[in-house]
């Protein structure tokens, strides 16, 4: 492995240079031009999910400042600009026709972009679920991502993104992170819609692959063929903490759990032996119906890899284990249905706001195996970035260096898989802007832009300059 880098870096005039944000993070108007709740609305309502109660009803208000917000994309020179579309905003009750208000904020958007050269890259689903789909009872076409009536309707709703902006939009992903939706979602709980139950979170993850499928079929069928389609993932890089048998055996369990599981059924049509075997416990899988992995494995444009840090487990024993379940519960809610005998490590290195270890080995580690495992399809990193504690200092602006360290790390990772042939085509920092981190309310800043809460101002931060130079220049020193 030659990784690190060792001389200059250089990007080719092809390679996409852009930044990321999400529907519900961003845009704020909640409430606005018949937006209905999506889960994440409800879930920011019940007490204790949400650090300090916060939600994202005015968020940065994006909704309302979102031409400023191109125009400082197009002063920092970005390339591309992936953002997600909110379900809820366009069909607010998740069936049944568009709300016009709604489609044409995205087309005002995408028209700005068209305008100052930056090439829109829009997500479908970025974890914003209309409430009413979760609300509803099973069968009722409802029951949230467990339910397969749910994967029916991302397609149809699919469709009508198609065609109000498919004349514009030539880069299309279905699902961000659909490891987050099923696991933190319906396994942890930390994220919405808050259920803890493994069997909802395996079918959820299959119902989100099928949604992926249906939803890829849907879009080819009302794109021009130019369109390209692809999904973003979190796969997770995963070390063992030792060559012992069984914490090998951790590191297959987790890997099952967090890829295998997308990418057996996207990229070889089918669920790992493996995986089935280590859930068995929970489901024989038989919500999996005749035609859905066809209908999963359809052809993929693009990967999107978004990756923070890696993982690191080993094998509990059985003592432990015990001992771990006796009163404190670790494995109850786990987002990790199966693995109860697997335990997590904090990897060593520098850690970000977020407690998350710095290590861009992970990244290129990732990136080869896709290389390996996904030839011929091109591979996009859709998110990097780092959470600082950003302070606005007494020269009024926002230094930064660790996330400059950060970027350029990965960035040297991302260069290096490159140089060993591995298909590479654009990254996307995220985020652009400082904004609502989930269950971490607005704790957490990840913007390249830092945003004032209180006056909304938009403050780049040092490594938006670096990374406007970067974009410009398209080389890096080598990192130390
Ligand atoms: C992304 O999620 C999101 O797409 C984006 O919206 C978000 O703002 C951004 O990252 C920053 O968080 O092993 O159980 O501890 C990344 C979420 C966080 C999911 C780390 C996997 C480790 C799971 N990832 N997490 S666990």
């Amino acid at each position: 492995m030659t990784y690190p880098s060792e001389s200059r870096i250089e990007f080719p005039t092809d390679f996409l240079f852009g930044s990321a944000t999400s529907a519900y993070q961003i845009e704020g108007a909640a409430q606005e031009d018949g937006r209905t709740p999506s889960i994440w609305d409800t879930f920011c309502r019940t007490p204790g999910k949400v650090l300090g109660g916060e939600t994202g009803d005015v968020a940065v208000d994006h909704y309302h400042r979102w031409r400023e917000d191109v125009a400082l994309m197009a002063e920092l020179g970005l390339e591309t600009y992936r953002f997600s579309i909110s379900w809820p905003r366009v069909q607010p009750t998740g069936r049944g026709p568009a709300v016009q208000r709604g489609l044409d904020f995205y087309r005002n958007l995408v028209d700005e972009l068209l305008e100052k050269g930056i090439t829109p890259w829009l997500t479908l689903y970025h974890w914003d679920l209309p409430q009413e789909l979760e609300a509803d009872p099973a069968g009722a076409g409802g029951g949230g991502w467990p339910e397969r009536a749910t994967a029916e309707r991302f397609a149809d709703y699919a469709t009508l993104v198609a065609e109000a902006l498919g004349d514009r939009v030539e880069h299309w992903t279905t699902l961000n992170e659909p490891w987050c939706s099923a696991f933190l979602g319906y396994g942890s709980g930390v994220h919405a819609p808050g259920r803890t139950d493994h069997l909802a979170a395996l079918r959820a993850a299959h119902h989100l692959n099928l949604a992926h499928g249906l939803g890829s079929q849907a879009l080819r069928a009302a794109l021009p063929a130019r369109a390209k389609v692809g999904i973003s993932i979190n796969s997770a890089s995963v070390r063992a903490v030792s060559d012992s048998p069984e914490d090998l055996d951790a590191k297959r369990r987790v890997e099952a759990l967090a890829n295998g599981i997308f990418e057996g059924p996207l990229l070889r049509g089918e669920y790992g032996a493996d995986l089935i075997a280590d859930t068995a416990e929970i489901t024989d899988w038989s919500f999996v119906k005749d035609g859905d992995l066809e209908n999963i494995h359809q052809p993929l444009d693009a990967i999107g890899v978004n990756y923070y840090t890696p993982s690191l487990v080993s094998a509990v024993s059985p003592e432990q284990e015990a001992s771990r379940r006796d009163g404190h519960g670790a494995s109850e809610h786990s987002p990790w249905p199966g693995a109860d005998r697997v335990a997590f490590h904090q990897t060593p290195g520098p850690v970000s706001e977020m407690g998350w270890t710095t290590d861009a080995s992970g990244l290129y580690d990732l990136l080869k195996r896709f290389g390996r495992e996904a030839e011929g399809v091109p591979l996009y990193v859709t998110e990097n970035g780092m959470a600082c504690d950003d302070k606005v200092g007494a020269d009024g602006a926002v230094h930064d260096p660790d996330r400059i360290d950060y970027l350029h790390r990965h960035l040297a990772a991302v260069a290096d898989a490159r140089a060993e042939g591995v298909d590479v085509r654009g990254y996307f920092l995220w985020s652009l802007l400082d904004n609502f981190e989930w269950a971490y309310g607005y704790s957490k800043r990840f913007g390249a832009v830092y945003v004032d809460y209180e006056t909304q101002q938009r403050i780049p931060k040092s490594s938006a300059r670096w990374y406007a130079d970067l974009v410009r220049e398209r080389t890096l020193p080598p990192v130390d």
